[in-house]
């Protein structure tokens, strides 16, 4: 007779099935992945914020059911394969230009949810230009700003967004602003400019935060449908690879430091 007898083991492992399939039922189901998201594994460190931030933004998309109408463009950064995890029409731009980029589609598809993905040395060093002529053109698209206070893909140099005193790897000793410079607000900027129309900060460290950020972008979008103008989005992130950090530790230390300089909240708020 060739029956296998079955071990302890066996039963074990048998009854945890059982177990695992009567608690994942569709009623019980809190989290799955949405179509929006492709299933490649993402390159990013541990505890970085890349990845919650692509979450949060397909989580939108499929929400306001938007999928085959949203065009994104990804910037040149740790982010720049943010077209192989976004399931919707992805396109890249060099270092900086994103927002031009994401000027052109719009122009030549305003129907489409267009919004550029741009990390603090894309967006406020090299595309600063880009930046604030889109904003205060006024163009009807949303940007959507990660600041880790650091240059995450090179390896760790200083950003405009890094702050006083901050280690990097071209501020070994901290950023001294004599030498060094201020570290830029480029949100609190474009709020200035009359193109845009909403300005907010938000991050992405604890569930709370998680959700208000969503809902920025969900706003976004929905004022993209109206037409009103410049939606701004910045997402103050960790990078524990550069901060030189555990993922807990690099997140108090940005509730500790990155908070107190970047406060959260609206900084334009749409008037109706
Ligand atoms: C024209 C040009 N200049 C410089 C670079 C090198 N470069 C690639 S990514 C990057 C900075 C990325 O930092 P950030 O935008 O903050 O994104 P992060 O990796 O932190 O998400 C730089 C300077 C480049 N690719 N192209
Ligand atoms: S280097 Fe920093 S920004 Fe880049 S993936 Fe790693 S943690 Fe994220
Ligand atoms: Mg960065």
């Amino acid at each position: 007779m060739n029956e296998k007898t079955m071990t302890v083991e066996d039963d074990l492992h048998f009854e945890q099935m059982i177990a695992e399939e009567s608690v994942c039922t569709k009623e019980n189901l809190v989290y799955e992945r949405p179509e929006t998201l492709t299933d490649a594994t993402m390159h990013y460190c541990p505890g970085c914020g890349h990845g919650v931030a692509h979450r949060i933004i397909a989580e939108v998309i499929a929400e306001l059911d938007i999928q085959k109408d949203t065009v994104g463009v990804a910037p040149v950064g740790c982010s720049v394969l943010a077209y192989n995890y976004l399931n919707i029409d992805m396109n890249g731009a060099a270092h900086g230009r994103a927002s031009a980029v994401a000027t052109g589609i719009k122009r030549v598809l305003p129907d489409k949810y267009v919004f550029s993905y741009q990390g603090d040395g894309d967006l406020a060093a090299i595309g600063t230009g880009e930046t604030i002529h889109t904003c205060n053109r006024g163009e009807n698209i949303l940007i959507i700003f990660i600041n880790n206070g650091i240059y995450g893909m090179t390896g760790g140099q200083m950003a405009p967004t890094t702050l006083v005193g901050m280690k990097s790897t071209t501020s070994p000793l901290g950023r001294d602003v004599a030498t060094m410079g201020n570290p830029l607000k480029i949100t609190e900027l474009v709020a200035q400019l009359p193109g845009t129309y909403f300005v907010t900060r938000t991050a992405v460290n604890s569930p709370v935060n998680v959700r208000k950020a969503k809902a920025a972008i969900k706003k976004s979008f929905e004022y993209q449908k109206l037409n009103k103008g410049t939606c701004f989005v910045e997402i103050v992130t960790n990078c524990p690879s550069n901060w030189k950090m555990t993922p807990v530790q690099s997140n108090k230390w940005l509730e500790e430091n990155m908070l107190p300089f970047y406060p959260l909240g609206d900084i334009k708020k749409p008037s109706n």
